[in-house]
């Protein structure tokens, strides 16, 4: 969305959701009385009870802004005092797809390059990734390798921020990005750019690959994701001929009901060229949260246990029983979206919620907050009185990972990095670690940690990728990636170097080429619903809005239904004249900005002010059976014009 002064808009004024900082804990007896003032004991006590009533029906959201050790006791929690693997995070809401196609291809779900390397590569493709405004430290290296002399091609359905500063933008249709890809992966077989002996030796299913991508010849994309056919030939020849090239995505791949798919189908561009597990030639998803990263290598995620360990090995689940002297079920727990599946079924009744605000992130987030407020328990720990929270039997105020506690980060290039507590949690907040400590005393577990360091101690006792990285070397080296094994060594900051081994041993297992149909998104348009809603965000908008919505300032700018100027003359609309907006599962009143940014039949929405805009009551609930990500890019909606007396409010 190109900048604009807010005062230049007409709206109808909402007032803006403020967020206070909860200061104590709140209990009510039932959902219908108003909560009250409780005591710590008094709380806790309340939670414990249902929780001993609940075990076999439970699941835990953990939060991808906390610490690292906070994530690695909430599992510890959810897998030893609650004996369930029902553990996950808003991972599932965006990067879950990225993890499972590069854990298919290499075996292990991490982004393969270093931020610094986007400063020595030749070629930086952004594939539905606008890191201009969702990822701005990274894209400060993007903007040094371009200095450098890299080019930069965008595919992205918007000419985004991001886009401005490419060689080329290639504006695909919404959920088209598959057969974007093989018509790259088909030209660059057809015009002798594969690297053979790379093929040959580190990979698998070649063959099979050409033979799928036969037909996408680049005229056939263009008629299926319009973009031009010499454009697609540029980007294959610019990848496949650059020395090194770094493909980067987001969540305009993973978004999708088939994410996953969408994720091999850029790792085979890797495969065929080779470019992987070298010095500035890489994949990198960009991640999401602050700690979303760490949250699920701290195993904040239900296959998984800390150090990305999988629950079916069952050499992995005795080294964890030896450790934390209990049984670990030996199947994978329940996903974010699969627990909200359970509520429906009646089989999951209790929740306890940490740092996560599902009642508004959520697709469909009507049916969301009624499986939510169905429970029969519920308990919100967080920073805020948040919608998700309002909905809660408890409710219990913690620290802020940022500023507010020790402990450690992980980025996206996976590395750990440490935190300080800098300033002190307000009233009787306390630490994340802290109430998930008192709360398994109550129920028999006697969990004594004496600072976050000694809880990363223990996680370094059981995750080999995190053995080396004492609290004094993250100091040293001001954060370490992973994988560090050795407390005197560190390991390259690219992974997978080992397919580029003469050595087959040393080489291990071949990475296989993703064979992966084209499929479009769910929620089909048709002369009911003709315009595709995509979602996404804002520079100056953070998710659901609760860490950075609710302030006054004359750069609020509230929500706005974008539409392309050629949409909004068709619907007779103007700049700020509030439409409703109409999906196959809700409607909301939005008022209109017009963004050059979009091609007709495309509209854009975040979800930042769903107190006011609710733009999850439009979004879809299909998703990724293999992720569990929500289709968040694609809906389909109408826009009607209020007649004029609606307006005049
Ligand atoms: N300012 C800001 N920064 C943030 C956040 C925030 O809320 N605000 N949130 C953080 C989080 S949790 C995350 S996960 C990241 C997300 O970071 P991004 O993924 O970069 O952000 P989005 O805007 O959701 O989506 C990226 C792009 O996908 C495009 N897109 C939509 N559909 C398609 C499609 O079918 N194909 C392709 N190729 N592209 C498509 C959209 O037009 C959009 O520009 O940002 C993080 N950083
Ligand atoms: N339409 C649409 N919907 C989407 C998306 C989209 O692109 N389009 N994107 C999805 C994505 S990628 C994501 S990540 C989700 C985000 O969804 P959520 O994670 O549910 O939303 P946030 O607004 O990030 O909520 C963060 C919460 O964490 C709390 N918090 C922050 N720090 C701490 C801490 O240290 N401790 C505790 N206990 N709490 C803390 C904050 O107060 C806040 O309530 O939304 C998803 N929903
Ligand atoms: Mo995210």
């Amino acid at each position: 969305m190109s900048d604009h002064p807010a005062s230049r808009v007409r709206r109808r004024e909402r007032a803006p959701k403020t967020y206070t900082r909860l200061t104590h804990p709140l209990v009510r007896d039932s959902r219908d009385e108003p909560f009250r003032r409780a005591t710590w004991a008094e709380a806790l006590d309340r939670v414990a009870r249902a929780l001993r009533a609940h075990r076999g029906a439970f699941g835990m959201f953990s939060c991808a802004r906390a610490t690292n050790e906070m994530n690695y006791v909430a599992q510890k929690f959810a897998r030893v005092v609650m004996g369930t693997n029902n553990v996950d995070s808003c991972n599932r809401t965006c990067h879950a797809p990225s993890v499972a196609g590069l854990s298919a291809a290499f075996g292990s779900g991490g982004g393969t390059s270093s931020y610094q390397e986007a400063e020595h590569t030749d070629v930086i493709v952004m594939w539905g990734s606008n890191a201009r405004f969702a990822h701005p430290i990274f894209f400060q290296h993007v903007l040094r390798g371009i200095r450098n002399g890299a080019r930069m091609y965008a595919v992205d359905p918007r000419r985004t921020s991001t886009a401005e500063w490419a060689e080329s933008w290639l504006g695909l249709n919404v959920g088209t990005d598959i057969p974007l890809a093989h018509a790259v992966g088909r030209e660059i077989i057809a015009a002798g750019l594969v690297n053979e002996p790379f093929v040959r030796r580190a990979t698998t299913g070649f063959e099979e690959y050409r033979k799928l991508v036969e037909p996408w010849t680049p005229s056939l994309a263009e008629k299926v994701t319009g973009v031009p056919a010499a454009a697609v030939r540029e980007l294959a020849h610019a990848y496949a001929r650059a020395e090194r090239a770094q493909l980067c995505w987001t969540l305009g791949i993973t978004e999708h009901h088939n994410g996953t798919d969408n994720v091999r189908a850029l790792i085979n561009l890797s495969l065929l060229t080779g470019h992987v597990g070298r010095y500035g030639s890489g994949l990198q998803p960009l991640r999401g949260q602050n700690n979303v990263q760490g949250g699920g290598d701290m195993g904040a995620i239900p296959n998984r246990l800390p150090g990305f360990q999988d629950i079916l090995d069952p050499d992995t689940r005795r080294k964890f029983e030896a450790a934390w002297n209990t049984a670990i079920q030996p199947r994978y727990g329940l996903n974010l979206t699969e627990m909200f599946e359970a509520m429906e079924e009646g089989t999951l009744r209790a929740v306890y919620c940490i740092g996560e605000n599902p009642a508004q992130s959520e697709a469909d987030s009507e049916q969301a907050v009624r499986r939510l407020k169905e429970l029969d328990f519920l308990v919100v720990q967080d920073i805020f009185m948040t919608r998700t929270a309002e909905l809660a039997d408890v409710v219990l105020p913690s620290t802020a990972g940022w500023a507010e506690t020790d402990g450690t980060f992980t980025n996206s290039e996976r590395r750990v990095q440490r935190v300080r507590a800098a300033v002190s949690p307000p009233g009787e907040a306390r630490e994340d670690i802290d109430i998930l400590c008192d709360l398994a005393s109550r129920l028999g577990h006697d969990w004594k940690y004496a600072d976050a360091e000694s809880v990363w101690n223990e996680l370094r006792s059981v995750s080999p990728d995190h053995h080396g990285m004492t609290y004094g070397r993250l100091e040293e080296h001001q954060g370490i990636q992973w994988p560090c094994p050795s407390t005197d060594r560190l390991e390259p900051p690219y992974l997978h170097g080992r397919l580029w081994e003469a050595d087959p041993v040393r080489r291990g297992t071949p990475a296989p080429f993703g064979l992966v149909q084209h499929d479009p998104p769910v929620d089909l348009t048709d002369e009911h619903y003709p315009v595709r809603l995509t979602t996404g965000r804002r520079l100056d908008s953070y998710n659901t809005g609760v860490q950075s919505g609710g302030f006054a300032s004359p750069l609020r700018r509230g929500e706005y239904v974008e539409l392309s100027p050629e949409d909004a003359e068709r619907h007779g609309v103007t700049v700020g004249e509030e439409v409703r907006v109409v999906s196959r599962r809700g409607t909301v009143l939005a008022p209109v900005w017009i963004d050059t940014a979009l091609r007709p039949g495309l509209a854009f929405m975040t979800f930042h002010f769903p107190d006011e805009v609710d733009t999850n009551a439009l979004t879809i609930e299909a998703n990724c059976p293999i992720a569990g990500t929500a289709e968040f890019k694609a809906s389909a909606i109408r826009i009607e014009k209020l007649p004029a007396a609606d307006h005049v409010r």
